[in-house]
């Protein structure tokens, strides 16, 4: 089973296959989905992100660990959601524009689903007219924001000035996050919300309703 890290593993060395046959026999097992990402999945894509700092992975390696990734949390999604209680409210996410990295993004959608949010994700390299088209369709919507690049970051301020040309910023909550985000970017460029981590964001997204 994943208790030996198993998991971990698959996913370091990009093997998609096995990592669809741990992730599968730990669920019938009964393993705690939320502990698989937790401790095994987010901290294999870690090692990977070290392995690629230190020239010892290149883009290939990224993109077959980024699979395995991939389909171990589509396994695991259904029954992060079930795990959930009633729905809390709606939350927009996305990818902002020019950033492809959409696992973190998908990993916090996850958990918000989980965390009995109603979820539109609206994939990556997102332009700021659609979260303002999504952010229309509803007036209490969270839109939550993933950039992984030092420039793409910058998208996500000019997210929020098009929600407010729009009319729209006083009916919306906006959360950030990605790994080069800090509070401090998220308060120089308004946001309501900064995490680093997924489970954090459940967290903070159920504060900025409670706090409407
Ligand atoms: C996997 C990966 C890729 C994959 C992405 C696959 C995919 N489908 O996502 C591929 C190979 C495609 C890729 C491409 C590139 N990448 Co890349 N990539 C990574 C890597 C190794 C891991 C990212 C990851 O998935 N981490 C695991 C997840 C779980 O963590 P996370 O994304 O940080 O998300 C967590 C939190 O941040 C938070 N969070 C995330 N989003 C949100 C949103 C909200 C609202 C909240 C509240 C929280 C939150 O919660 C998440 C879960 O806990 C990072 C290294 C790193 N250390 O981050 C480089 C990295 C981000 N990439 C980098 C670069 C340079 C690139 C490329 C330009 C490389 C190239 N030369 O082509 C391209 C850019 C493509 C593009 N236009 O986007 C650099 C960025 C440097 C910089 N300063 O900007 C990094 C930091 C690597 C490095 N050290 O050089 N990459």
């Amino acid at each position: 089973m994943a208790e030996n890290g198993e998991l971990y593993e698959a996913i370091l060395v990009g093997n998609a296959k096995k990592a669809e046959e741990i992730t599968k026999a730990a669920l019938e097992a009964k393993a705690d989905p939320s502990e698989l990402v937790q401790k095994q999945m987010i901290p294999a894509m870690d090692e990977v992100g070290r392995r690629f700092e230190c020239n010892e992975y290149f883009v290939p390696e990224l993109l077959i660990a980024a699979r395995a990734m991939k389909t171990a949390l589509e396994l695991i999604t259904p029954h992060l959601a079930a795990s959930g209680a009633k729905p809390t409210g709606r939350v927009v996410i996305g990818t902002v524009q020019g950033d492809l990295h959409d696992i973190g993004k998908n990993l916090v959608a996850s958990m918000l689903e989980g965390g009995g949010f109603e979820v539109i994700d609206l994939g990556v390299d997102v332009p700021a007219e659609r979260f303002v088209e999504a952010a229309q369709e509803d007036d209490d919507t969270i839109i939550a924001l993933s950039a992984l690049l030092t420039t793409t970051m910058t998208m996500m301020k000019k997210v929020i000035d098009a929600l407010e040309q729009a009319g729209l910023r006083d009916k919306t909550k906006i959360i950030i996050g990605g790994a080069p985000i800090t509070q401090a970017f998220a308060d120089e460029i308004g946001a309501d919300g900064y995490s680093d981590n997924a489970s954090a964001a459940v967290g903070l997204a159920r504060k900025l309703v409670g706090a409407k």
